[in-house]
């Protein structure tokens, strides 16, 4: 069994994961220090006693010593770190082992408490809809009567899911902590879809789908989009994702895999159409009007799938999940309406930091307006090629308003773009061409960091903009 008093760690970054980890291991009497990169980092403010000691003495934010790693076996290394850089490097170099937080959360959930059992795990990965399937997932378990908590990716750093009360951890999991883990059990883990994102990190597409599909190492069994690219386990792009493949097929994987898609099927979730009406079906039997779903756009359609699907593997029943669909509220900046007025809506889909997210977004949406759509996007592309929209914008926007960074990608894909230097610019030009019936959205399709704080920052400027700039009360609303 793992114990953590039996090694000495390194943690690497202290952001969310990095704080959670050192608090962890200080707690549970483990040897630990921390590094961090950024020479600006300074610690949060209401932090306890011991962190507050662990800090003043135990960081380092200056390069470190050549010695830095003597007596050290574990480097935890936060998720926002890549891999190839000169602390990871140099530790590699020390004979000291790389892994993440979840990956400790893999090794202590086996042993972690002696008079309990382990918590079961569900994972979900994916390019897009991972937090919203993360969510839904947790609020129908919770919703039927299991215990569950979400966790990773999502904001809760996973070790306080494992210090929890929950039976089961709903985990939220990006490719940047995949990298790290290697023997997570999972009772089920899905890919939702695979596009174009964090290039600049991962270099190619092989490698970022390499590190997605590790997700199904150690997983009991798989929940598959059946019309997506590159989302079952044995649909790898190179070798080291084959052997991956093969491992998950030799566990049976494959076989017990639930899929799902719009097309017909007998089995699995499918669309099916009575009295000219679309349902989702289960094994063929209708468990839901289509009508009476609250989220938009097909692509959530697909989330709400796979969502059922996990729920499936953990022993609650299509049937009875699907009763609690109504009571799910969707996580802000998702294509959520902020503003409707003379009847022109104003959508804030900030989350949308990659270009199939706004591809989701363009085409759940245009069905439900009437008029034009007008775009706000931009920000940093993150390397992603944004021509690749180009026929998208061609067929569903009538004008772009591009902000930030790479704000000439999109000028040089789409000829009707202005480019703006601020959000303010951006919603007053949209103002400009809006008429009854239209719609402005805000899905970027870019990081937000070359302007504002995160993709919250970036949705909340929106909506203050289009506010102020409509003289909207906050009181009215
Ligand atoms: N940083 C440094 N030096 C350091 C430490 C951090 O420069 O020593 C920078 C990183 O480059 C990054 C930022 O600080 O820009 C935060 O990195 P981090 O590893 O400290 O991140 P955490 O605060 O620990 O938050 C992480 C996830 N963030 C990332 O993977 C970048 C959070 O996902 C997650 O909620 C949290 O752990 C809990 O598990 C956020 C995210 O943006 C929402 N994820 C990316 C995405 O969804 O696209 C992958
Ligand atoms: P993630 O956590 O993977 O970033 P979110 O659920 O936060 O996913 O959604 C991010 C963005 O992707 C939102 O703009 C949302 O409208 C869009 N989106 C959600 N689900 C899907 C999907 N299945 N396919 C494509 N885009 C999606």
């Amino acid at each position: 069994s793992y114990n953590v008093r039996e090694h000495s760690y390194v943690v690497g970054g202290l952001g969310v994961t990095g704080q959670a980890c050192v608090r962890f291991l200080l707690q549970h009497k483990a040897t630990v220090k921390a590094f961090d990169t950024r020479p600006t980092f300074s610690a949060p403010e209401n932090l306890d006693t011991s962190m507050q000691a662990f800090l003043a003495e135990k960081v380092t934010c200056r390069a470190l010593s050549a010695d830095y790693f003597d007596g050290v076996d574990t480097l935890v290394l936060s998720p926002g770190l890549a891999l190839d850089i000169e602390q990871v490097e140099l530790a590699k170099q020390c004979g000291v082992e790389v892994i993440g937080d979840v990956e400790l959360f893999a090794r202590l959930n086996t042993s972690f408490k002696s008079d309990t059992p382990a918590k079961r795990v569900v994972g979900i990965t994916g390019s897009n809809g991972k937090t919203t399937v993360t969510l839904l997932v947790n609020h129908l378990l919770n919703a039927c009567g299991v215990k569950s908590i979400e966790a990773g990716n999502v904001g809760r750093p996973v070790l306080e899911a494992l210090e929890s009360d929950a039976d089961v951890v709903v985990m939220e999991l990006s490719s940047f902590q995949l990298e790290t883990t290697s023997s997570l059990v999972l009772e089920a883990a899905t890919v939702l879809n695979i596009s174009d994102d964090h290039l600049d990190r991962h270099g190619t597409l092989e490698h970022y789908v390499d590190a997605k599909h590790r997700i199904f190492a150690n997983a009991k069994s798989a929940v598959v989009w059946r019309d997506g690219e590159f989302v079952a386990p044995d649909d790898a792009l190179n070798v080291e994702g084959q052997a991956n493949a093969q491992k998950a097929n030799q566990n049976g994987l494959l076989r017990s895999a639930i899929e799902y898609g719009l097309g017909a099927s007998d089995s699995g979730f499918s669309i099916v159409t009575m009295l000219d009406s679309k349902h989702i079906a289960f094994n063929g039997k209708p468990i839901i009007a289509l009508s009476d779903i609250h989220l938009a756009g097909m692509h959530n359609v697909l989330n709400i799938m796979a969502a059922l699907g996990i729920c499936c593997k953990l022993g609650v029943s299509p049937d009875q999940a699907v009763k609690h669909l109504h009571s799910f509220k969707s996580a802000p900046h998702r294509c959520v309406e902020v503003a409707r007025v003379n009847s022109v809506r104003y959508i804030d889909d900030s989350k949308a930091t990659n270009i199939g997210a706004t591809i989701a977004a363009l085409e759940g949406i245009s069905p439900t307006i009437a008029g034009k759509l007008l775009l706000i996007a931009g920000g940093d592309a993150k390397g992603a090629d944004i021509s690749s929209l180009a026929p998208y914008l061609t067929q569903y926007v009538s004008h772009v308003f591009a902000l930030g960074k790479d704000a000439h990608l999109f000028a040089q894909s789409f000829a009707h773009t202005t480019q703006v230097a601020t959000m303010k610019e951006a919603v007053k030009g949209a103002l400009r061409l809006a008429a009854p019936g239209d719609a402005v959205l805000l899905s970027p399709a870019c990081a937000s960091i070359d302007m504002f704080k995160n993709y919250m920052h970036r949705g909340e400027m929106f909506k203050q903009t289009v506010h102020d700039l409509l003289d909207i009360k906050q009181e009215a609303l």
